[in-house]
């Protein structure tokens, strides 16, 4: 098995886990006798694939040695644009750039975004605004292995941070390896982002597998090349996760001084309650909006005041894609700048 891990560039809490991963090593069964000295945590990885998915041992082991340490994934884990307040963020994504390339992408492929837009019930700038926002219309898919982000990710996942999200990364390695399975891609060699997000609209191994579609019909998912396929995916996605074709997304809200501020500062976007409750304790939105629809707050930070939202179902829909409040409100800004672009109503 050959050693990538470039040991000068670890950090300490990885020196650390290494040697515990060694005594680990050293205490196992000879069966399970792995590389774990390169990746703490991948002998248990590699039992799970053959004892959960029927994969071959030596198989896991030698992509396992392929997989290697970057410490920049784990620097950028660490620091992600979410972690900015909302009138920085929003600029990175609400660009007249961003604006013009989608509406050239939108009307390079307007039959296209209207036929996934009709099948799957969901609205089509919200579609073409999240290529935008993910990739930039499929410019720029990412450059990290996917291997490498989601092995630093799953086996060597920053110690320092608040959350320990190496679980999660472990799910997501063992989906990309039977997504490999599943549609033929050379693991080793497939890019996307830091986090191991791949193709025009970054769905992670788990999206890909659950909601990619083949919508052009050619027998794979290929979310890299047929824009047919990735259009339909991103629509799929928002569709199992309950968009309403023409529903809400957001309105601005005006606080009552008697308000109860604290609504502001839960951070549940899953619609709660009607929107009659919410004028009734004091937050009153647009009259065009029917009484009983359910609705959360956002409220984000703009250089020298917050900015007020109701929210609504579709606005939690896009969530599911991205967990960020802001997220959401980009995707929704862009889509909104897009259907004006797009000269429709
Ligand atoms: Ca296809």
């Amino acid at each position: 098995m050959r050693r990538r891990m470039n040991v000068r560039a670890a950090t300490p809490a990885f020196k650390r886990s290494m040697l515990a991963s060694l005594l680990a090593t050293a205490l196992a069964t000879p069966a399970l006798l792995l590389a774990a000295g390169e990746h703490p945590g991948s002998d248990a990885f590699v039992q799970r694939a053959v004892d959960e998915h029927g994969l071959d041992a030596a198989e896991i082991q030698a992509l396992l040695g392929e997989a290697e340490f970057q410490q920049r994934i784990a620097d950028l884990i660490a620091k992600p644009a979410e972690g900015k307040p909302w009138h920085e963020y929003r600029p990175i994504f609400i660009t007249d750039q961003r604006i013009s390339e989608g509406v050239e992408f939108w009307q390079a492929n307007e039959a296209l975004v209207d036929e996934v837009a009709e099948r799957y019930g969901v609205d089509p700038q919200v579609i073409v605004a999240i290529i935008g926002v993910e990739t930039y219309y499929g410019r720029i898919t990412g450059t990290f292995k996917v291997l490498d982000a989601l092995a630093t990710l799953a086996f060597h996942y920053p110690s320092d941070r608040t959350r320990d999200r190496s679980p999660f990364f472990t799910s997501e390695l063992m989906e990309y390896v039977l997504l490999g399975r599943e549609e033929g891609l050379p693991l080793a060699e497939v890019t996307g982002s830091y986090a191991g997000a791949m193709g025009m609209g970054q769905f992670m191994p788990s999206s890909y597998r659950a909601y990619a579609v083949d919508f052009d019909g050619d027998g794979s998912r290929d979310l890299w090349r047929s824009t047919e396929d990735v259009v339909g995916s991103v629509a799929n996605y928002l569709h199992v996760h309950g968009w309403e074709p023409g529903g809400p997304v957001v309105r601005k809200v005006t606080v009552s001084e008697e308000a109860d501020f604290s609504l502001l500062e839960k951070r549940d976007y899953k619609p709660y309650q009607s929107v009659i409750e919410f004028h009734e304790q004091g937050y009153r939105s647009s009259a065009d909006l029917e009484p009983d629809r359910p609705a959360a707050l956002v409220s984000l930070q703009e250089v020298d005041r917050k900015a007020n939202w109701m929210v609504f179902n579709n606005f939690y829909v896009i969530t599911r894609y991205n967990r960020s409040p802001m997220y959401a409100m980009a995707v929704y800004e862009l889509s909104e700048a897009l259907r004006e672009g797009m000269g429709r109503s």
